[in-house]
């Protein structure tokens, strides 16, 4: 029986074939794995694992904390998404992987001591740096805060390095882009309604413009990049909102905050301060230039 040769096996089009589509499973929050959402995870946990760095993960795609007790002295806890957007991803849309690092205390490490997922019910304020990456038909970015700035890096093919492209990026104080999915606006609170309205129905000046890629990476980095507001409202549809605080909310708001934009929640309060209730709890988020934020609160201020 003649072998097939390994180019063969390894061809893109059977890898394509193989790794798209669902993986017939479903993640904590219900979401259909796709099957690149368990071998993202899957790497994400190992390489995790691997650093020696970290004692605790959460991630999307696990019910509990994925504790590394082989490391008891390991002073992080990271929180991750790690394919986010994978509901696109037959389509060919840009995904990424989102995470947050906190520094925990030292009373709660060493041999002996266990770490649960009560160490992670903390404020976004608490981690000591955040980012995402997006894996896109034109690039592949890292965009990190740590400490301060926020810095963009782009892969370089032909180097197999991230070069610093976007060094300490800024959010223009405004731009009429409005990104959100107006398919839930039968579900909407009355004053997120008139929000958006106005924005398209304008007292004076021109509508604004709508983009919603439905990838939170992609919608997040086109929003950091040109300005304008991205929204997921907690709405009467998920009361809670859907993005979760930990690993999608948080991390953005501090690239937001850091990037001299705002972002909060569906009561208007910093997402930055809020505390999640479990380690996938929701959240409803408004995020972008500092202006435009403004505007959401000013007008659930009217009602509120
Ligand atoms: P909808 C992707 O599934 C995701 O978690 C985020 O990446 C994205 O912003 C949001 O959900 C899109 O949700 O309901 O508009 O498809």
């Amino acid at each position: 029986m003649t072998k097939t040769p390994v180019h063969r096996l390894l061809h893109p089009t059977r890898l394509l074939i193989n790794l798209t589509g669902l993986a017939g499973s479903s993640n904590t929050t219900g979401d259909d794995q796709k099957k690149l959402d368990v071998i993202g995870n899957d790497i994400f946990v190992s390489a995790m694992r691997g650093s020696g760095k970290c004692r605790i993960l959460v991630s999307e795609e696990e019910e509990e904390v994925i504790k590394f007790d082989e490391h008891p002295n390991a002073r992080y806890a990271v929180v991750c998404d790690p394919i986010d957007g994978s509901s696109n991803l037959d389509a060919g849309v840009s995904v990424g992987t989102i995470f947050g690092i906190f520094q925990l205390p030292d009373e709660i490490l060493g041999a002996g001591k266990t770490v649960g997922p009560e160490a992670l019910l903390l404020p976004g304020t608490q981690m000591v740096a955040a980012g995402f990456t997006m894996y896109g038909a034109s690039a592949q970015l890292v965009i990190t805060m740590r400490g301060g700035g926020v810095q963009g890096f782009t892969l370089e093919n032909s180097l197999g390095e991230f070069i610093l492209t976007h060094p300490n990026m800024q959010l223009p104080p405004k731009r009429s882009i409005y990104s959100v999915n107006e398919g839930n606006s039968s579900y909407w609170d009355k004053w997120c309604t008139e929000y958006f309205h106005s924005l398209k129905f304008p007292a004076e000046g021109k509508p604004y413009s709508a983009r919603y890629i439905g990838s939170m990476v992609a919608d997040a980095y086109r929003t950091l990049l040109y300005g304008g507001i991205f929204a997921y409202p907690a709405d009467s549809k998920t009361p809670k909102g859907k993005l979760r605080i930990l690993y999608e909310c948080a991390p953005m708001a501090m690239l937001f905050e850091n990037a001299g934009g705002m972002a909060v929640n569906s009561r208007m309060e910093r997402l930055l301060s809020v505390v999640p209730e479990s380690i996938h709890d929701r959240s409803g988020v408004f995020l972008g230039s500092k202006d435009e934020v403004q505007k959401v609160i000013d007008t659930y201020n009217k009602y509120h």
